[in-house]
């Protein structure tokens, strides 16, 4: 594996942080493989309404750096959250390989707009264990 591929992972903030240790492990996972450009997102301590010291511009403005320089984009995408789909968005208008990972459960189900699209991969999975796999299939093909 190269360490040189720049992976830039999309985790809900503001959406809902009731998945951030779950992030954190995914995270962890595609550090083996590149370099995660977006820890942060995987941060159990980040409160849901922000970090300190930084301004949503300044936030916005470095996620959008990164996302430029990123060789493919993985989402997590069970709890809806809008800066993910706009990442998700901006990175398929770029032309970003993008992989989103779902976790189905009774009385929801993914926006159309990711399962209907036929340039992003979705893929179904119940937990962490899951993901090795699924991971390698994605960043092999995108390499
Ligand atoms: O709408 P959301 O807040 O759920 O959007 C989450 C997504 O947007 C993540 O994938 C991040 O890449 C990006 N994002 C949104 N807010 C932040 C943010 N907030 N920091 C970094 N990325 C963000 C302030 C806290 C931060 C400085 C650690």
């Amino acid at each position: 594996w190269s360490t040189e591929m720049k992976i830039y992972f999309a985790g809900s903030i503001r959406g809902g942080r009731e998945d951030a240790a779950l992030y954190r492990q995914i995270i962890a996972l595609l550090a083996q493989y590149g370099e995660v450009l977006t820890e942060h997102v995987g941060d159990t301590e980040l409160p849901n309404d922000g970090e300190e010291g930084i301004s949503d511009e300044a936030v916005f403005a470095r996620d959008i750096g990164w996302l430029a320089q990123a060789d493919v984009v993985v989402a997590e995408v069970t709890t809806p959250s809008h800066g993910v789909g706009y990442e998700i968005a901006r990175a398929e208008a770029l032309g970003k390989p993008v992989l989103c990972l779902y976790r189905p459960a009774a009385g929801r189900r993914l926006s159309a707009m990711l399962a209907g699209n036929p340039a992003v991969r979705c893929e179904i999975y119940e937990d962490a264990e899951d993901l090795r796999p699924i991971l390698e299939r994605f960043l092999r093909e995108a390499r």
